[in-house]
């Protein structure tokens, strides 16, 4: 097999090229090339100086994510890295793309390093919930100074070209070709002795404040929350301000272990392949072409079609926004432009790139300006009758070919696609709320959907910075047909005995941003409600006719203060307590075990009669929905791999013990028995 790593001299200067396509990851091949291309300069005596790049779209990406779990083969990367900082003869990483984790290591390991404008550099490791196993944690600090070391290793977010060069991670922006400038750059160095090594530099991590890292955890207490990794990137990058390199690579080591062997970086690495996955659509030819999106049009100015408006805009796709009345239309332009500038305040954009977005939007009261639309995005009211009077309208002015999508979160795709004549071009884009903001996308594949109208979906989606995934038609898709049977079971719960504080904390202690009571306040008690204050039938009805609508009203299942922070309520109290009596139960005390039992084990099932029937392709695409629709807390994996982490069989069997309290509302998937039975898991890993 030929060696990924080539080699190449130019005058005095050896060329050290990695092509690993697609990423460049630093798989053993590479690991093999490269300490071997180093032991080729150094026994070359024309050669004076090396030069490390890579091959296609970026510089190494990091370490061979496919490799981890499996038996070690030598070299490590460490000793790579190791390698080449101490070769005789000063080595130049030339840096494109990405270069991330392993691949800014081994860039650390080289004296010096030049990057291109658009480089972007950095350490995710912390994402795959482990740290910089290469002697990152040890070397960034040394370079980069303890603060952004902190930054970068615990929050993963790559930094710019620029910004890594004004912290010393960079040492020359290059302007034009890499290749040449590293190179001259190489050659200009050839005769440097010492040679810098980033391992031995001592200037910024001496003498720092030991309060720097108390303040950091403080000030991001609340990111790291149940996460093991980032105390322990920060415990490492601690380490090198207070012991000597050889030291602090030992300790490193030990704490990457530590990580690596853990069920949070399982659960992380899982995501990663899974996240990766939701984008192939099974059954569709590799060959399919997408259709061409120039324009998009969005039918409703609301919360939903201004959020998915933005998205668009954003990236640079003209949209037209319809409405009925004029000034719904300027309230939903308005609300469009004001989030635009909060962005902008933050920093997110600049004041001109906010006026080109705006400008790219065409608001309207007249429907027949979609016609020349390439996909239009119905976002009004959640009710069938109307939205297949809408599409059969839309059948009637849209251009042939147009993709037409409806956001419904709960609705017939196939019903609506009825209205129309062409129902191979309906497909259903369900946006999450706020639409501008959150990361998923589910695609609803209906009956009749032809194949590049999905392709052109998933594709959009990777176009707008969306994670897509294909669900099938069924009431509440993947994500919100899963609240179905949690909600069920949490409001029974209540009459039981447990109050929505015991309730909500289950969910927020095991990792859930916030409990189903406290979701329900958010998105409005009233969702769905029949709007008769006089018609009380459960909680909610209740809690709606006291006008307890949620967040938005100051109250809902809690209070809420000014400052929209909750208490618990007695009124709501009154009314749970109101509905026991009335349905003859007794109250009795509700254990977290039989909560967690109830409402997540509930979810597993629903997640397995999802997969039975088809409507979801994969069980990783269930958790990629959970994880980005719902903030399902990522170090577990979403709920199939939880479920596989935790065993099938302790599943079914809690779910066993509560069959009789969930009564006629519950019913075992088969599927999930099935794999309960012969030992199999929803998830490969
Ligand atoms: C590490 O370095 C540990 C060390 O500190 C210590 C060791 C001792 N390995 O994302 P894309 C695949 S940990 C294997 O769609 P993009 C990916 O699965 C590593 N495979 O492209 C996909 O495959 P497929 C730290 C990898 O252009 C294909 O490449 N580094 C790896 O949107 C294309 O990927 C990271 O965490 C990998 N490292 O984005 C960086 N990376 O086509 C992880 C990607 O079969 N990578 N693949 O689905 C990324 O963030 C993005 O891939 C990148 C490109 C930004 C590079």
């Amino acid at each position: 097999m030929t060696s990924p790593i080539s080699t190449q001299k130019h005058g005095h200067v050896l060329i050290v090229t990695s092509n690993n396509p697609p990423v460049n990851a630093l798989g053993a091949a590479v690991r093999q090339g490269l300490v071997a291309a180093i032991e080729e300069a150094e026994a070359a005596n024309d050669v004076a100086a090396v030069v490390i790049r890579c091959e296609g779209q970026t510089f190494f990406a990091g370490a061979d994510i496919t490799e981890f779990g499996k038996p070690p083969v030598m070299p490590w990367l460490p000793e790579v890295v190791d390698r080449i900082e101490n070769c005789s003869k000063p080595v130049v990483a030339a840096i494109h793309g990405t270069a991330l984790g392993g691949g800014l290591e081994v860039a650390l390991g080289c004296h010096y390093r030049v990057a291109v404008p658009t480089a972007k550099l950095g350490v995710p490791e912390v994402k795959l919930g482990l740290l910089p196993g290469a002697g990152g944690t040890q070397r960034l600090p040394r370079v980069a100074g303890v603060e952004k070391a902190l930054q970068m290793t615990t929050s993963g977010t790559p930094i710019g070209a620029q910004e890594a060069c004004d912290a010393g991670v960079v040492d020359r922006i290059i302007e034009g070709d890499l290749l040449q400038h590293a190179v001259a750059y190489a050659t200009e160095v050839a005769q440097v002795r010492p040679l810098p090594k980033t391992s031995e530099r001592q200037d910024k991590v001496e003498n720092v404040d030991p309060s720097v890292f108390d303040q950091f955890i403080q000030a991001n207490a609340r990111t790291f929350k149940g996460f093991e990794a980032p105390m322990k990137n920060l415990e490492a990058v601690r380490v090198a301000t207070q012991k000597p390199y050889s030291e602090g690579v030992l300790e490193e080591r030990k704490l990457f272990m530590e990580l690596m062997s853990g069920t949070q970086a399982k659960a992380q690495q899982y995501f990663f392949f899974a996240e990766r996955k939701a984008a192939k659509i099974e059954g569709v030819a590799d060959d399919v072409k997408p259709r061409e999106i120039r324009k998009v049009g969005v039918i409703g100015a609301g919360t939903m079609g201004g959020g998915i408006s933005m998205n668009f805009l954003s990236a640079g796709i003209p949209v037209t926004i319809v409405e009925m009345a004029q000034d719904a239309l300027d309230r939903g332009t308005g609300v469009m432009l004001k989030n635009y500038q909060a962005s902008a305040k933050k920093g997110r954009f600049t004041e001109a790139q906010v006026g080109e977005f705006m400008g790219r939007l065409n608001p309207t009261l007249n429907f027949d300006d979609l016609a020349d639309c390439d996909l239009i995005i119905e976002a009004v009211f959640e009710q069938m009758e109307i939205k297949q009077e809408i599409f059969g309208r839309l059948d009637k002015i849209a251009k042939p070919g147009a993709i037409l999508a409806s956001n419904t979160s709960y609705l017939n795709i196939d019903e609506i696609a009825a209205a129309t004549s062409r129902p191979q071009d309906v497909v259903g884009l369900h946006f999450f709320s706020p639409a501008n903001v959150m990361k998923l996308l589910e695609v609803v594949r209906g009956a009749k959907t032809a194949d590049d109208v999905l392709v052109t979906a998933m594709a959009l989606a990777k176009k707008i910075k969306k994670v897509a995934v294909v669900a099938g038609v069924c009431y509440g898709f993947i994500g919100n047909r899963m609240l179905i049977p949690r909600q069920m079971e949490a409001t029974k719960l209540l009459l039981e005995g447990a109050t929505p504080a015991q309730i909500d904390k289950v969910h927020t202690d095991f990792g859930m941003p916030m409990g189903p009571f406290q979701m329900a306040d958010l998105a409005g008690v009233d969702i769905g409600w029949h709007r008769d204050p006089t018609r009380i039938e459960n909680i909610r009805d209740a809690l709606c006719a006291q006008d307890r609508w949620g967040q938005k009203k100051g109250a809902g299942f809690y209070d809420y203060d000014e400052k929209r922070r909750p208490s618990p309520s007695p009124k709501v109290q009154e009314i749970i307590e109101d509905f026991r009596g009335k349905a003859g139960v007794q109250a009795r005390e509700i254990s977290d075990q039989e909560i967690v039992e109830r409402t997540l084990y509930t979810m597993v099932n629903e997640g397995a009669k999802i997969l039975e029937e088809g409507m979801a392709q994969r069980a990783s695409d269930v958790d990629v929905v959970w994880i980005y629709g719902y903030g399902w807390p990522v170090y577990r994996g979403g709920p199939m791999h939880w479920a596989d982490s935790e065993g099938l069989p302790k599943i079914v069997e809690g779910l066993r013990r509560q069959e009789e309290r969930m009564g006629k509302d519950f019913s075992f998937s088969q599927l999930l028995l099935d794999k309960a039975e012969r030992g199999e898991k929803f998830t490969g890993r």
